[in-house]
């Protein structure tokens, strides 16, 4: 009987994908396209040329909390990989990567409802395991979960899927600072049966100074909420307490736009700036923006715009403004070059993320020093020049 079969594409340039020629287009590795993880496929020039996800500094990872993770590890635990949807680009450290590799995750991609109203979530949820993917953790779409703590279906449905998943092993929740875990467990509490005679306590970790809490399952089985991994490389980390409460997302993020010409930039408060350092004279260059509103974003068109930035913050005209920025030597450079008809994410971590879609025109991004940033494909919407 006649069968309909899916043709499989690349992602980003549309070519139908071979695996017999490497020289033609599309070609891709066979184990590649046959991979169960895959969840879009990308042809190996097109993969070569983006250097997807990249990013520039992780986080540091104490020897306690890698110590913790050989110990999941070797008990053959369940790991939940908690990733906070808003900004976890650059959360991944390739130490602890390296251990989880060939490991059972389940990934809880949490903050759903911050997201720009109307997100696809199945586009999302590609998206998370592609990010995982290009990590080195192997993760199945099934096993990811897109969610919002305060979901009651969805805090049912995390319950389930631990119980499936974890046999009879414990069970360790990870993942960046203020990603939810937490808030996560404490939702699972309220549906939750403790079918033991032991109590929930905060003690610490065998062998470690990290305090864990320990939610018992049953007579032998226990869930680990694990602290944070820390966000130094996140701007987070470089904000006092009040400005942080200011731009830290508690409604949906809007998206804001911004066109950009040469000798141009965007002020992104004063904490980050995006220049545009050669145009494509056919196209204006346009930057979608999800910041927290209370973000000021301020277009200058000025041959100095360094020197603008620097004297911007001093002045205290921008919010938030780093004060700590007093010269250019206080930022981080990046160059980006903006491939001809490639939407893509420039993610700053910790603050929130630019989308545009290129014609060859070159960029620069400045941030404080130590934040990291991800070039990476696009979290909201896949839409692709023609
Ligand atoms: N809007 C929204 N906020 C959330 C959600 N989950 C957690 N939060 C908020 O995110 C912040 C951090 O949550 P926690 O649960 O403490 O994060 P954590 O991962 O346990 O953080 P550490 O223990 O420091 O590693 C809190 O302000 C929560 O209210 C969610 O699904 N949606
Ligand atoms: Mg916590």
């Amino acid at each position: 009987m006649a069968q309909i079969k899916e043709v499989k594409q690349c992602y980003n340039c549309g070519s139908i994908l071979q695996c017999d020629d490497p020289s033609q287009p599309g070609y891709i590795k066979k184990e590649l396209l046959e991979s169960e993880f895959q969840p879009f496929y990308f042809c190996e020039e097109c993969f070569r040329k983006e250097k997807y996800h990249q990013h520039s500094n992780e986080p540091d990872v104490s020897e306690d909390l890698l110590k913790l993770i050989r110990d999941a590890k070797k008990k053959n635990a369940l790991i939940v990989y908690v990733v906070n949807l808003v900004s976890f680009e650059a959360s991944f450290s390739s130490k602890i990567n390296e251990i989880l590799s060939d490991t059972n995750i389940l990934v809880v991609a949490s903050k759903f409802d911050l997201l720009p109203e109307g997100t696809d979530p199945s586009h999302v949820k590609k998206y998370v395991a592609h990010r995982f993917l290009t990590s080195g953790l192997k993760v199945k779409l099934a096993n990811i979960l897109i969610e919002s703590a305060f979901d009651d279906e969805a805090i049912r449905a995390f319950g389930s899927k631990v119980y499936e998943l974890k046999g009879d092993k414990d069970v360790y929740v990870i993942g960046a600072k203020l990603s939810g875990k937490t808030t996560l467990l404490n939702a699972f509490l309220k549906v939750y049966k403790n079918l033991s005679n032991r109590n929930i306590v905060t003690d610490r970790y065998p062998g470690t100074d990290i305090r864990v809490m320990r939610i018992p399952l049953n007579k032998n089985e226990t869930i680990y909420d694990v602290p944070g991994i820390d966000d130094n490389n996140s701007i987070l980390h470089n904000l006092d307490q009040s400005t942080l409460r200011k731009i830290y997302l508690t409604k949906p993020v809007e998206k804001r736009v911004v066109y950009l010409s040469k000798v141009s930039a965007l002020f992104i408060g004063g904490i980050a700036m995006v220049s545009l350092v050669k145009d494509n004279k056919k196209h204006r260059f346009a930057l979608s923006c999800y910041f927290h509103d209370a973000v000021d974003l301020k277009k200058v068109v000025n041959h100095k715009v360094e020197e603008g930035f620097i004297k911007a913050i001093s002045k205290g005209s921008l919010t938030p403004s780093l004060k700590s920025i007093k010269s250019i030597k206080d930022l981080d450079i990046y160059g980006v070059d903006a491939n001809d008809k490639l939407s893509r994410d420039i993610n700053i971590q910790g603050l929130g993320w630019i989308s545009y879609l290129g014609h060859g025109e070159k960029l620069r991004i400045y941030v404080p020093k130590g934040v990291s940033i991800t070039l990476s494909s696009n979290k909201i919407a896949s839409k692709k020049a023609k």
